[in-house]
């Protein structure tokens, strides 16, 4: 009996086994799991559009499990992991695991240690987080680059909600974490959407999971793709043909190659790792994203179809794209790259029955081809390859004479790329070219987007349909934006009545957003209004955070109650630094001394994790333009526009009652005051006095700088280091100055006496928010040597302090000494100061400072409880 009954549970389970396999076959496809995913992005405006499509699938069909920062491409990494939770939360999604950078390195044998960060191409990885940006160059970075996609054009404040994740100091998961628990725990697909240095990095470390992944989907490259971009229309004479018929699309860089795309030119050898490392690929190049062009019709159904928070988010992203576009070619010239990958990933997925990756969005074919790292002539020494120049055994062993041993491009205009006789561009690093032999890998292409069959409809392929249909679907769909998570925020400005007041001496303030830089700022604002007028706030990007932490001096201001205060954005190169010929690029040849990581950039931009909680300004970095200021175009409102340093300026120096002067303090490189003062004659006599955090004056060859990062150069100090030019402008010129080097400022650096201090004295929101940032320094400091040089940011305090005090309280010694400034482009000695009795400009040096009375005033005057904040923080400001 039992046999027989068994028999026939047995039976019975056949049959349903059978009939189950038969009804998914019917249907396409048997699924007996969700198909796991990990997407490598590097946040780019698409890039969202790519992750929205993915989080609006069927969970039980696909599950994005992990997001990981490709951070050495279109975005930052502060802006870009916090902008990923933010639309991770409005969609529900907090259980997807973000990781972003790592402190980890590769070392000179090509050992490469755990949770490498991405920051920088293998080839210039070091052991920290600090190097070149042979690749990245080719990428803006101020408007119209990385400070819109970092702010998505500021959009993304106005809209997203606010969630509990967030980027925080040492515990935020790196990226070479999270492709390790998600790859280890079993099959998985990848898709990359960035450059490929994750990746690369991951496969080379943990050769043995390759076998985890069961597939990659690449955007990138371009195989047999013409630009269609840049082309001039017939008989036109006063058109200068730009990318036009090229197979890639650096349109910065066109003029030395070519042939790359920005993705697959991010990192050639990465790239090279990945699409050799055995695993089946799918490529996405531009000979596919070619043919699916955000063109009229779809932005026009698009703008009338936006029945979910994140189609509305799309939307509102395309059209600032469209309204802030260079040229009136945006419909056929902006692509959908990484949301068409996407969405034929997500098909072929659906329809792995069918042969050859037939799907429902793009044609494809086989390919043979190969990512090309170094020209040709191979097995050359000629300075321009790290992985073999100088080295007895290449890294990673790679083989003298072989595709890597060629000639690395080193920069948008290196003379290699471009031939001399006819001034073409023939350097091929990143291009995806098809090849015989044994560097070919077969793989799948994606040739065109496919047409859509039905000729009523607007859209014409077959993807824009889904595109629109998946975001607008109901199902997965955001739960909240901003507003409807905030009903109580209030979009209002807070501004101080001054007419009645009887106000100090007006100052300008201008600084780099080094942490040290928003409590001298916070410390500016509670200084008497009697005493000093704090009139403008100048930017300076060219130092220790990116243009879109701007954000940050907005919310410190609304929290304050200072509304009324305008903030200029500077130049985001150092003088001479952009490229002559396209000024929105440039080398990285001071700033490259910044660390991206811990301690660094990722720090700065997000205030060590601490600016989310200060209270939401209205005011914030926008792309808003309008053609006054040189638009092509006016945007929705062009009220708004973010106001560049200059004007700033000129507003500041034109509305001063007569008889004033300007006092500046400078907490940054000096950018911005020697751009002032070359190109406005005038300024320097409506300028009272100028005081200047920075400089190093040497007492002796163990008396060192601070510049930890460029072991060649030990006595520069980082602001005279990040711009020297403008350093010896403005030490040469007849502006009258008062020194705060760096000796005087590690007088005043002790961590300990200052919270000793501020924990003893009754607090103000603003002291409390002090303490919190100066603790957090101070912790971090201790723990972990990625942050030995958190002194630099308490010292940089002081100019705030001295400027505004009366100075027998604090008993300062002043020495007038004649300054030198070194500028003359080499590293080893740019940015150093020194005393030249023939030819120095005589400037008072701060020597000593009484530093008990210093912490003593510092604490107290963020205590004082006048001038005290309006809105103590961004849980207060959206109570009931
Ligand atoms: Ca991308
Ligand atoms: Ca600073």
């Amino acid at each position: 009996m039992v046999l027989k009954n068994n028999f026939w549970v047995l039976v019975f389970v056949l049959l349903l086994f059978g009939f189950a396999a038969n009804f998914h076959t019917a249907k396409g496809t048997p699924r007996p799991r969700p198909r796991r995913i990990l997407l490598d992005t590097d946040v780019d405006t698409d890039d969202f559009f790519a992750l929205l499509y993915l989080l609006k699938l069927n969970r039980s069909d696909f599950d994005l499990e992990g997001v990981t920062i490709n951070t050495n491409a279109w975005s930052n990494a502060g802006h870009a992991v916090n902008q990923l939770y933010d639309i991770l939360y409005m969609m529900g999604r907090d259980d997807v695991a973000v990781g972003v950078g790592g402190e980890g390195g590769i070392l000179k044998d090509g050992t490469i240690l755990p949770n490498v960060g991405g920051y920088l191409p293998i080839i210039e990885q070091g052991v920290t987080t600090t190097g070149g940006c042979r690749y990245r160059q080719a990428i803006p970075v101020g408007i119209g680059g990385r400070m819109d996609v970092d702010t998505n054009f500021g959009i993304r404040k106005a809209f997203l909600p606010q969630g509990s994740r967030r980027y925080r100091p040492t515990t935020q998961p790196t990226t070479q974490q999270v492709m390790y628990d998600k790859i280890s725990a079993g099959p998985i697909t990848v898709m990359a959407i960035g450059a490929h240095t994750n990746l690369a990095i991951f496969f080379m470390k943990y050769p043995h999971l390759k076998k985890n992944v069961e597939h990659i989907y690449v955007m990138g490259g371009g195989v047999k793709s013409k630009n269609p971009t840049g082309c001039c229309p017939k008989n036109s004479t006063s058109c200068t043909r730009q990318q036009c018929g090229d197979p890639g699309n650096l349109y910065t860089a066109y003029t030395s190659n070519p042939y790359a795309e920005f993705n697959i030119f991010g990192d050639p050898f990465a790239a090279y790792q990945v699409f050799h490392s055995g695993i089946p690929i799918t490529l996405i190049p531009l000979d596919a994203t070619n043919t699916i062009p955000i063109n009229k019709e779809f932005f026009d159904t698009f703008e009338k179809t936006q029945n979910t928070y994140e189609a509305q988010y799309t939307f509102q992203s395309l059209k600032m794209a469209r309204d802030t576009w260079f040229g009136d070619q945006f419909y056929t010239s902006y692509f959908m790259w990484d949301s068409f990958t996407s969405g034929v990933a997500v098909s072929i997925m659906s329809n792995l029955n069918k042969k050859n990756g037939e799907n429902e969005f793009a044609e494809m074919e086989y390919m043979n081809i190969t990512v090309v790292t170094s020209n040709k002539p191979y097995g050359i020494s000629d300075g321009s390859n790290p992985f073999f120049d100088g080295l007895k055994v290449p890294k990673f062993n790679l083989k003298r004479g072989g595709v890597h041993s060629g000639h690395v491009q080193t920069g948008l205009e290196d003379p290699f790329c471009i031939a001399k006789n006819n001034g073409k561009g023939r350097c091929k690093d990143g291009y995806t070219e098809v090849v015989t032999g044994p560097e070919a890998v077969r793989v799948l292409v994606a040739t065109k987007a496919k047409l859509n069959p039905d000729p009523n409809s607007p859209l014409d392929r077959t993807f824009y349909k889904s595109f629109l249909n998946v975001l607008n679907a109901p199902q997965n769909s955001g739960r909240f934006n901003f507003t409807t998570q905030f009903p109580n925020y209030k979009e209002v400005l807070y501004k101080p009545d001054l007419k009645k007041r009887r106000l100090g001496k007006p100052v300008v303030f201008d600084m780099d957003m080094s942490a040290g830089d928003f409590l001298a700022l916070l410390y500016l604002l509670k200084v008497p209004l009697e005493v000093i007028n704090l009139k403008a706030i100048i930017i300076s990007p060219t130092g220790w955070a990116n243009a879109a932490t701007i954000d940050i001096v907005y919310d410190i201001l609304h929290m304050m109650g200072r509304d009324d205060i305008p903030v200029g954005l500077g130049e985001v190169f150092a003088l001479n630094q952009s490229l002559p010929t396209f000024s929105a690029v440039g080398d990285c040849k001071y700033i490259k001394a910044i660390p991206h990581g811990s301690g660094g950039f990722l720090d700065s931009d997000t205030l060590y994790g601490l600016a989310r909680d200060l209270p939401r300004s209205p005011r914030r970095y926008t792309a808003e333009n309008s053609i006054k200021y040189g638009a092509p175009r006016d945007t929705d409102h062009p009220e708004l526009r973010q106001p560049l340093s200059q004007e700033v300026w000129d507003s500041v120096l034109k509305t001063l009652d007569p008889g004033l002067k300007i006092t500046v303090l400078t907490n940054g490189p000096l950018t911005n005051l020697a751009k002032l003062i070359s190109s406005n004659k005038k300024a320097s006599s409506l300028i009272q006095h100028v005081y200047i955090v920075g400089g190093h004056i040497s007492n002796g060859h163990m008396d060192k700088g601070n510049l930890f990062s460029v072991p060649s150069n030990n006595y520069a100090e980082f602001n005279m280091f990040l711009d020297p030019l403008a350093a010896k402008t403005v030490f040469e010129s007849t502006l009258d100055i008062t020194l705060i080097p760096l000796s005087v400022q590690r007088s005043v650096s002790s961590y300990k006496k200052i919270l000793k201090k501020l924990r003893k004295t009754k607090t103000t929101a603003e002291s409390r928010f002090a303490l919190r940032l100066l603790s957090l320094l101070h912790l971090l400091k201790q723990n972990h040597s990625r942050y030995n040089h958190m002194d630099t940011f308490l010292g940089e305090i002081l100019g705030a302090v001295f400027l505004a005090n009366d100075h027998s309280q604090l008993s300062p010694s002043l020495q007038v000494k004649p300054i030198k400034v070194y500028a003359h482009g080499i590293e080893s000695k740019d940015g150093q100061t020194w005393i030249d009795v023939k030819k120095g400009k005589s400037v008072k040096i701060l020597e000593n400072i009484n530093d008990t009375v210093y912490y003593n005033v510092l604490a107290k005057q963020l205590s004082y409880e006048k001038q005290s904040a309006v809105i103590a923080s961004f849980d207060e400001q959206n109570k009931q």
